[in-house]
């Protein structure tokens, strides 16, 4: 690798705790100020797996959950030479969910335990910042109702916010915990500032593996 690689940096939530929008945002200022950036996003419907999952969470196709989880964390592999190629040409990239989304929804499933839920993305490009947009179940619901996907549900999404919280305690990640019930500048101002440190401080180490 010769000069600066870019950072991969994640945001992660429940549904709706405003990823999307941020995730816009931060790319579009990161780029203002000079620095390469692009956005992905997880799922990434437009693959083959993809649109298997995309039906799957239209309700469209039932998938066994064993299968779909590993479905989400292929997508994932799928996609990680791109993530590789692009770090190492000095690309920052802003990532719309990744892994902990997959084990986070999986293991709010009955009978689903972290450790399981974790393996298959074992190897993959560790992120440099995980932001989490913390916002609670009833905050959620005051952003509109849910749509009709799976999981859009308030009792399965206690579990999914309770699962994120355990995966939060892994200090090998640099997780930064966001209150999300401020106004979208207000978030979109201290996500810059996170997301300018830890590209500061990626640009000169290997990318790691999860
Ligand atoms: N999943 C995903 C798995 O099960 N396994 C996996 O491995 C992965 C990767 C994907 C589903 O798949 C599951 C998780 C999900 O259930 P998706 O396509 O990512 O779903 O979900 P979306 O429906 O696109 O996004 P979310 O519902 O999660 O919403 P966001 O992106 O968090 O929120 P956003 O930005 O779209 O905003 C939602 C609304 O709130 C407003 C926005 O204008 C919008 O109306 N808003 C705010 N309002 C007030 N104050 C703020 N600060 C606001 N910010 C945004
Ligand atoms: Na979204």
């Amino acid at each position: 690798m010769t000069g600066r690689r870019g950072a991969l940096i994640i945001l992660e939530g429940v549904d709706r705790a405003g990823k999307t929008t941020q995730c816009t945002k931060l790319v579009q200022a990161l780029r203002a100020r000079g620095r390469a950036a692009e956005m992905m996003r997880f799922p990434d419907r437009t693959t083959k797996i993809g649109q298997m999952i995309s039906l799957y969470l239209e309700k469209k196709i039932n998938l066994e959950d064993h299968t779909v989880h590993l479905l989400f964390s292929a997508n994932r592999w799928e996609l990680a030479p791109l993530i590789k190629k692009k770090l190492e040409q000095g690309v920052s990239l802003v990532v719309d969910r990744y892994a902990f989304s997959g084990v986070a929804f999986t293991s709010a499933k009955p009978g689903f335990g972290l450790e399981w839920c974790k393996n298959p993305d074992v190897g993959l490009p560790k992120p440099d910042l995980v932001l989490f947009l913390q916002l609670s179940p009833a905050e959620a619901a005051r952003r509109g109702k849910f749509g009709d996907e799976r999981y859009e549900r308030t009792d399965f999404q206690k579990t999914v916010l309770q699962r994120f919280e355990q995966l939060m305690k892994d200090p090998s990640v640099n997780w930064q915990v966001i209150d999300a019930a401020r106004s979208i500048d207000e978030l979109h101002q201290e996500i810059l500032r996170h997301s300018e440190a830890a590209i500061e401080q990626a640009a000169n180490q290997p990318v790691a593996e999860l």
